[in-house]
């Protein structure tokens, strides 16, 4: 099983990458694809395609397209409810503390960081980002202890 996670522009100008890639490494899902980009507007849409319409919709678009941001597969068993755990609510005034956003956001506007929701969601946010070859197949070195 697969997800998509972004580090959204806030995550990166606010410096967190490094401390939420320790949280996915620690907890033992696989980290098998990494890149730092620029969201098109076309990536940025059709990412967000399931909002159109919704009152958020355009401020989530200018969001998304206005810094650096960071696109991992992450991969294992369950990787889409762990992850999701460790990513916490939608609004950081609401997770809890312990996750991501519960940590490091107060809010909903810039809350740091995407997970896919489902297994359907994961399959189509991931090739929005990612080729398949630009997706490494390997196993963890410690996975007989995870
Ligand atoms: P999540 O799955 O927790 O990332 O949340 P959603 O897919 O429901 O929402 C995607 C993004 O839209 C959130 F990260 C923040 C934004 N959003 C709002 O700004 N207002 C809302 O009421 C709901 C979502």
């Amino acid at each position: 099983m697969r997800t998509l996670v972004l580090i959204k522009p806030d995550g990166v100008m606010r410096q967190k990458i490094g401390d939420i890639i320790t949280r996915f490494e620690n907890k033992g899902v696989t980290l098998i694809g990494l890149k730092l980009i620029s969201v098109n507007k076309e990536a940025a849409e059709k990412h967000y395609a399931v909002h159109k319409g919704k009152p958020f919709y355009d401020s989530l678009i200018t969001y998304i397209m206005s810094g650096p941001v960071v696109a991992m597969v992450l991969e294992g068993k369950d990787v889409i409810d762990i992850t999701r755990k460790l990513v916490g609510a939608t609004n950081g005034a609401k997770a809890e503390p312990g996750t991501i956003r519960g940590d490091f956001s107060s809010g909903i506007d810039f809350n740091l960081i995407h997970a896919s929701d489902s297994i359907e969601t994961a399959q189509y946010e991931i090739p929005i980002f990612f080729k398949e070859s630009e997706l490494i197949k390997y196993e963890r070195a410690d996975k007989n202890w995870l």
